[in-house]
């Protein structure tokens, strides 16, 4: 590490994450100081344009000063009580959030994995104790490429050997099946006794953004409505206004509070689970919402965490909420997809290097012609960086783009330009 006065190298500090830390990423090699909005800046002032969002975390833009402001004032006041005792903050913040899903009850957690783990516990409870299905028999159904995180218990039901090898034993009960695909659905829940729960993220995100037919959510609730089962959506990713509607379930009323949800298009979820930009990304929040039926199975001592419902995370995921509707994320996401993807496709008209562009609202991807094995995806994004734009391939040959939803459509144009630029002069 450099000991003199000096400003501390970009390559010393990734030396020091390389000496000092698992090597559990492999990130692009550019070391972020600042974030502000859309854009990032690096150790040695260079500015990007942040088409990642950390993975759909930042929504409202990086430092949103309303988030970091709440978060902030609470900070100064109380940011720990456990839930031991009361505090002045939950009840406000959990009568908030339900309302502005539509929900009767929450169960505030920190992570999306955590939030995911408990839905399968809340699914499964309610199944041995409401629908009456024999203990420790319940099977959920959950999609092939699924993401959900990476707990024991999740990477269980992966079909993503690298995020699965060597971390058995594993955890049963899980039935995969095809995604975007309802008659396997429809078969899964004739087939087995025991379904209490189909577990889905309505846009796969990781998977590299495939987004189902028009259809398949409603169909698939409708399946599961007839067979008594749960119908669990996971918007970690695809949620809080991301894919142009504040759920991806809502389809495309493009609302911005699900309370004036358009029942032409919006499936309710049994369980709704949220994470990432819940937050704005300034702090980790997560969110299981459910009706009393459901959510009235846990009882005191049978589920919970030290950080679940904190009042630093309720007033930071207020916040968060608050400016999705006033600055009225979900239409700009849902506007800006739209050019974004025609302009996409007009590049693609115009070279050999990309395939596709596909996706919904600002969670876009396009996938590069080569081989999920070859370096082109990774390497085009070495070029995006060197033009001022940063994003990073979800899987081989696909990249993701998601940039904060506070983007304005001439910042769009500008990275339409640079990517058009950096594939005009890509050499593979
Ligand atoms: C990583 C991507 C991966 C998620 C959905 C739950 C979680 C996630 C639909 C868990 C998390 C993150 C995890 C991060 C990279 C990113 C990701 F799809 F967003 F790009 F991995 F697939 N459900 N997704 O997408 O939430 O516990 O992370 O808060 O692990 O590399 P978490």
């Amino acid at each position: 590490m450099n000991d003199t006065m000096e400003k501390i190298t970009s390559q010393e500090l990734i030396a020091l994450e390389d000496k000092y830390g698992a090597h559990n990423y492999h990130p692009l090699e550019v070391v972020l100081e600042r974030g502000e909005g859309v854009h990032v800046w690096d150790v040695d002032g260079k500015k990007y344009y942040d088409f990642l969002s950390a993975y759909s975390a930042v929504n409202q833009g990086h430092c949103h000063p309303k988030i970091i402001g709440a978060m902030i004032e609470q900070t100064k006041k109380l940011t720990l009580t456990s839930r031991a005792f009361y505090n002045d903050v939950l009840g406000p913040y959990e009568k908030f959030v339900t309302q502005y899903f539509g929900f009767d009850k929450v169960l505030p957690m920190n992570t999306g994995a955590e939030a995911v783990e408990t839905a399968i516990k809340l699914c499964r409870k309610w199944a041995y104790e409401v629908k009456g299905i024999s203990e420790d028999s319940a099977q959920i159904i959950v999609c092939e490429n699924n993401f959900h995180g990476r707990t024991t218990t999740i990477v269980s039901f992966s079909n993503d050997a690298i995020a699965q090898k060597n971390f058995g034993p594993f955890t049963p009960g899980f039935i995969r099946i095809p995604y975007n695909d309802t008659e396997a659905l429809a078969k899964a829940l004739k087939d087995n006794d025991n379904v209490a729960g189909f577990l889905v993220e309505p846009i796969q995100g990781e998977a590299g953004v495939y987004v189902p037919d028009e259809g398949y959510l409603v169909k698939a609730k409708e399946l599961c409505a007839a067979n008594g089962t749960l119908f669990i959506a996971d918007e970690v990713q695809t949620g809080i206004a991301r894919t142009g509607s504040l759920l991806a379930v809502c389809g495309d009323c493009n609302c911005t509070n699900s309370c004036q949800k358009d029942p032409t298009s919006y499936v309710e979820p049994d369980i709704l689970i949220l994470g990432k930009a819940i937050s704005g990304g300034a702090y980790p929040v997560s969110a299981v919402l459910a009706n009393n039926e459901i959510m009235n199975v846990i009882k005191p001592g049978q589920h919970g965490s030290t950080f679940g419902g904190n009042p630093v995370a309720a007033k930071v995921a207020m916040a968060a909420l608050e400016v999705v509707t006033d600055e009225r994320l979900a239409e700009n996401a849902f506007r800006l997809g739209n050019i974004f993807r025609t302009e996409m496709q007009r590049i693609i008209d115009s070279t050999d290097l990309v395939l596709k562009v596909r996706g919904k609202g600002l969670l876009n991807a396009i996938i590069v012609n080569d081989t999920e094995e070859s370096e082109t995806a990774w390497n085009l994004c070495e070029a995006l960086k060197e033009n001022g734009l940063l994003a990073k391939p979800t899987h081989g040959n696909i990249i993701r783009f998601a940039p904060p939803l506070v983007m304005t459509e001439a910042q769009l144009m500008e990275c339409v330009a640079i990517i058009e630029k950096t594939i005009k002069e890509f050499k593979k």
